[in-house]
């Protein structure tokens, strides 16, 4: 890091999309300053400031320069500091490493908070769906340690909530979508994944986690399931 350097995230403890940003981060060894930001609902003036268009976090800022969404956040990471590389050099694997990054955001990502929040027909069509799309993750992780091979890469990091968080809400939903006997590969990973090193020093913890998890999926008053902002 450059002498002088200032490097801040705005995010949450509990987010996934935060939390893929402070592994880039560390993972290249950047030191920054964390600003929490619990309570997202009132939609602070940090947020009105920085991230005008979805008002999310997370958000970086690089000696005050915000940059918004965390696939974007993590590749500014890679460009801009030195250490072990999250998107690999050869043209052809980098844009697979987008491809898969980009499915697991828009399409897994999507339906598996479907098939934890939604009930009854359109539940089962979630989850259906969500099946079907974790059957590409399987396909893809045959045979590797990790989506980057040997190494954490992009699609690991945007992965994360398939890693540690859908597991937490599984068992508290209590469904079985994601197993051993229908996804082997990817269960391997998991298993690979929430017990690396380097990704367990950046996992919220699991009881802090799952309390959160609760309060998110079931909305207040209503005891029905929401769909989980954490
Ligand atoms: N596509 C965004 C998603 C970020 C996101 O959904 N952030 C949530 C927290 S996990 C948020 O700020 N929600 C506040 C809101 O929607 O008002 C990214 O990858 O950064």
């Amino acid at each position: 890091m450059a002498e002088g350097e200032e490097v801040k995230l705005i995010g949450s403890w509990g987010s996934p999309f935060s939390i893929r940003v402070e592994m880039a981060l560390n993972l290249k060894g950047v030191k920054y300053e964390f600003i929490e930001l619990e309570d997202r609902k009132n939609k602070s003036p940090l947020l009105q400031k920085y991230n005008p268009v979805h008002k999310k976090i997370p958000v970086l800022l690089h000696n005050d320069k915000p940059i918004a969404e965390s696939l974007i956040i993590i590749e500014y990471i890679d460009e801009t500091w030195e250490g072990p590389s999250i998107l690999p050099k050869d043209p052809y694997e980098r844009s697979m490493a987008r491809f898969w990054a980009k499915f697991v955001d828009e399409k897994c990502l999507t339906a598996m908070w479907e098939a934890c929040s939604k009930t009854g027909e359109e539940g089962d069509k979630a989850i259906e769906e969500a099946a079907q799309l974790l059957k590409f993750l399987e396909e893809e992780i045959k045979g590797k340690r990790f989506f980057g091979g040997e190494n954490i890469g992009l699609v690991d990091i945007s992965a994360n909530f398939i890693g540690y968080w859908f597991g937490i809400i599984q068992e508290l939903v209590g469904f079985e979508l994601l197993t051993k006997e229908k996804y082997p590969n990817l269960c391997e990973w998991i298993d690979g994944y929430i017990n690396d090193n380097f990704i367990k020093e950046n996992l919220p913890p699991k009881d802090k986690m799952t309390e959160a998890l609760i309060k998110a999926l079931v909305k207040p008053n209503t005891g029905s399931k929401s769909s989980p902002n954490v």
